[in-house]
């Protein structure tokens, strides 16, 4: 019979639960607190972790910044590594960091314990950029110029990855930052 057959809006006849339990009550009214302190902690950190990038976001045409990275690297080049040219901005500069599957460009020659103003942003489509040894991690977007303000504090070659899957060639897409004394 029709009346017989369960179906996901019919509930099966009698009392087919069982009551929820004081142990069961007591885990999700102590998960559920929890759950409402990590939300609060998210405004809380965000004002008081200290963690924050000092990024000014602003809105730029890609074509634009691609011609603003094209005459920074006019402007500071000095030499060229793997067809990728070599900029060495002046200290205290604004430099141009342009992400496009799959490269990083230009490589950027910089002084130790100068400040830079970093401009980030894309060519195509959503890149991620990742400072390898050192953990810095910032969501490189089309349209958008991500600044963030710099002060290398030691001396080294510094690797910069795409850690947003952006193609077939993402993995290949490695830059390079130097720092110089
Ligand atoms: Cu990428």
């Amino acid at each position: 019979m029709a009346s017989e057959l369960h179906s996901a809006i019919v509930s099966p006849k009698g009392v087919w639960w069982s009551p929820v339990g004081t142990q069961e009550k007591r885990w999700i009214t102590i998960a559920f607190i929890w759950c409402l302190i990590l939300f609060a902690m998210m405004p809380f950190w965000h004002m008081k972790g200290g963690q924050n990038p000092t990024g000014i976001r602003s809105k730029v045409d890609p074509i634009e910044f691609v011609k603003r990275t094209d005459r920074f690297i006019q402007d500071y080049k000095v030499g060229e590594e793997n067809g990728f040219p070599v900029v060495a901005p002046p200290p205290g500069s604004d430099i141009y960091l342009l992400a496009r599957m799959w490269n990083w460009s230009p490589v950027l020659k910089l002084k130790k314990n100068a400040e830079y103003t970093l401009h980030l942003s894309s060519a195509d489509v959503n890149h991620g950029f990742g400072l390898f040894p050192i953990n810095v991690n910032v969501q490189v977007l089309p349209g958008y110029d991500y600044a963030l303000r710099v002060t290398p504090n030691e001396t080294g070659d510094l690797r910069v990855v795409c850690n947003e899957f952006c193609g077939i060639n993402h993995h290949l897409m490695i830059g390079k930052i130097v720092v110089e004394d």
